[in-house]
């Protein structure tokens, strides 16, 4: 059965994508171009990189601007009779948001109300916020749903929780068609592999360089991955949305111990002569995580395709097709 989400067109719409060099913006960027939307692109190459673009630079309807979402006049310049914006652009490492706070909450905070203001005096139709299943913190109770407190760990918790607020505000205030998606732990095609990016894409390095696999921990905390294309799915479905000023959990709605990932993907690249190494548990990690996905089913539409196993082969297949 088709998904909601494969029968959209976006034909005759102009989105604006933040951070559309990045991990989750560049894959946003080819399935809307794919989908016959117009996208205008921009980033600051802070995290991003050009070698992302180099489909979308081939398609007619992508245009493309290099600058910040921290300076008002760029953002004004470019947001010109836009249907969607949807913010990507973010401060996006846990541990490095604990090393330099401030510049987290400068391109997280200040930069939501640059976008929102921005958005404001140009009469934006919709705003889609890229949020994190990092403001709900380590409040015990399991799974995580929309409703429930948030009490954020790291400057980067609260950081996009921050963000979260504003767009609310801004939706109450001032009337904008706000909608926020709380990505849990997102992996996937163009995911860094650096030490600040997620865990999955690190280990898919080291197991291209034939490297044992690190786990901080004893390897019991679980987080509940989704793979970027349906976390692509839920920004189409958001941006449809009639009714505004909502937050919505995307995940897949099935946690997974460090431990039984790591196994998985050793079993899928077939490198079993690998081993799992452990070290001290990260200062700021949250224990758990677990999505409650009803609520983005039930508004939203929203299904997720890949489980645990499609998404990691997927993603392996796209680092042998490199
Ligand atoms: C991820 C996102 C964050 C936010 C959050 C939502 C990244 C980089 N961060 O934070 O933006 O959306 O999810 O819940 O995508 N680990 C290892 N070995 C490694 C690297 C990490 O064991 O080599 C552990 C780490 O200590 C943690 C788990 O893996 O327990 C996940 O870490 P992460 O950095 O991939 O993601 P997280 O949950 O901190």
């Amino acid at each position: 059965m088709k998904k909601k989400s494969d029968l959209m067109d976006f034909q005759g719409k102009k989105v604006v994508i933040t951070g559309v060099a990045g991990f989750i913006g560049s894959n946003l960027a080819d399935k809307l171009l794919e989908l016959g939307a117009e996208v205008i692109g921009i980033d600051n190459f802070l995290t991003g990189r050009k070698e992302n673009l180099s489909k979308a630079f081939k398609a007619p309807k992508f245009k493309f601007y290099s600058g910040d979402i921290r300076d008002l006049d760029f953002l004004l310049d470019i947001f010109q009779d836009i249907d969607v914006i949807f913010h990507q652009a973010a401060f996006t490492s846990v541990p490095q948001s604990i090393k330099m706070p401030d510049s987290c909450n400068d391109i997280n905070v200040n930069g939501i109300l640059n976008i929102l203001n921005a958005s404001r005096k140009r009469d934006i139709e919709k705003i889609v916020f890229a949020s994190s299943a990092a403001i709900y913190g380590d409040d015990p109770n399991l799974p995580k749903k929309e409703d429930m407190r948030c009490l954020p760990i790291s400057p980067y918790g609260v950081s996009k929780l921050a963000g979260e607020a504003y767009m609310q505000s801004y939706h109450h205030v001032y009337g904008l068609k706000t909608t926020t998606l709380r990505y849990f732990n997102v992996f996937g095609p163009r995911q860094k592999d650096s030490p600040y990016s997620g865990v999955i894409a690190i280990w898919l390095g080291k197991i291209v360089r034939n490297e044992d696999l690190l786990i901080f921990g004893d390897g019991t905390q679980s987080r509940d991955f989704i793979y970027v294309k349906d976390i692509i799915n839920a920004n189409l479905l958001a941006s449809e949305i009639k009714n505004s000023g909502d937050v919505f959990n995307i995940g897949l709605g099935f946690p997974i111990s460090l431990n039984a990932i790591a196994e998985l993907l050793l079993k899928i690249t077939n490198k079993n002569n690998l081993k799992i190494q452990y070290a001290e548990q990260r200062i700021g990690d949250i224990l758990h995580s677990y999505c409650d996905n009803n609520k983005a089913k039930e508004i939203l539409g929203f299904i997720p395709k890949y489980n645990h196993e499609e998404g990691l082969k997927d993603y392996f297949k796209y680092f042998v097709d490199k």
